[in-house]
């Protein structure tokens, strides 16, 4: 009696404590390469904050808001998102950071690793854009004209096509509070804790600068796994 009371006590604990009870802890993903791998197109200080700290608070503050409402508990980030207007501001802000960041450091790479775009990617952005150079040009103009903080995307639309959009702050595709909705093969941030060390206010610069370093294995992957 007496042993199996304090087993009932400590299971008890164990379930009230939120990190046993969690299926999942969201975590500070590593970068892909060292954070000088991106110069001098993206400097290392800025790849340093950007990711120590910027991305590690999106994440950390996810956390904190999954032990505050027990029916993020089960989800996953993907679950989240599609999901979002169910939940409060801070989840919107902070899965959509920990989300979009995660997939930024993924769609870039060393100016000598970046591959090379599939043929079916190259022929799918050949038929919805026109050219490779039109389908550049038309992102990086869309990229210099998010007002404020915010991210560029090009995206698989419900059509299967290729699409450009634009979303503010930290939300995304995926956020069943956006327009239009797709699967992002990659994003550009353009908040100016991205570029502003090395770059001061030419977001123009940092975009043109930001093509050298887009890892066209990674995004063709992304364009593959929508097929
Ligand atoms: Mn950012």
């Amino acid at each position: 009696m007496r042993i199996h009371s304090l087993y009932s006590c400590a299971l008890s604990l164990l379930l009230s404590l939120p990190w046993v009870a969690r299926a999942e802890t969201f975590t500070l993903p590593l970068l892909p390469y060292p954070s000088d791998a991106l110069a001098p197109h993206i400097d290392a200080a800025t790849m340093n904050i950007h990711h120590g700290k910027h991305h590690q608070a999106y994440v950390n503050n996810l956390n904190a808001e999954v032990a505050k409402d027990a029916r993020l508990a089960d989800k996953n980030l993907l679950q989240i998102l599609e999901a979002i207007s169910a939940y409060a501001p801070a989840v919107r802000n902070n899965a959509g950071g920990h989300f979009n960041h995660s997939l930024f450091w993924q769609v870039m790479a060393a100016p000598s690793d970046v591959g090379e775009m599939s043929d079916a990617l190259s022929a799918q952005i050949n038929a919805d854009f026109g050219s490779i150079d039109a389908f550049k040009t038309q992102f990086s103009e869309a990229a210099s004209k998010i007002f404020g903080s915010g991210w560029a995307w090009l995206m698989v639309n419900a059509e299967g096509k290729l699409q450009i959009t634009t979303t503010a702050n930290q939300d995304n595709p995926l956020m069943d509070t956006v327009t239009p909705r797709g699967t992002p093969i990659l994003g550009l941030d353009v908040w100016e804790h991205a570029y502003y060390l090395n770059y001061q206010n030419k977001r123009v610069d940092y975009i043109a600068a930001w093509w050298n370093v887009v890892n066209w294995d990674a995004v063709s992957a992304r364009f593959a796994a929508t097929r």
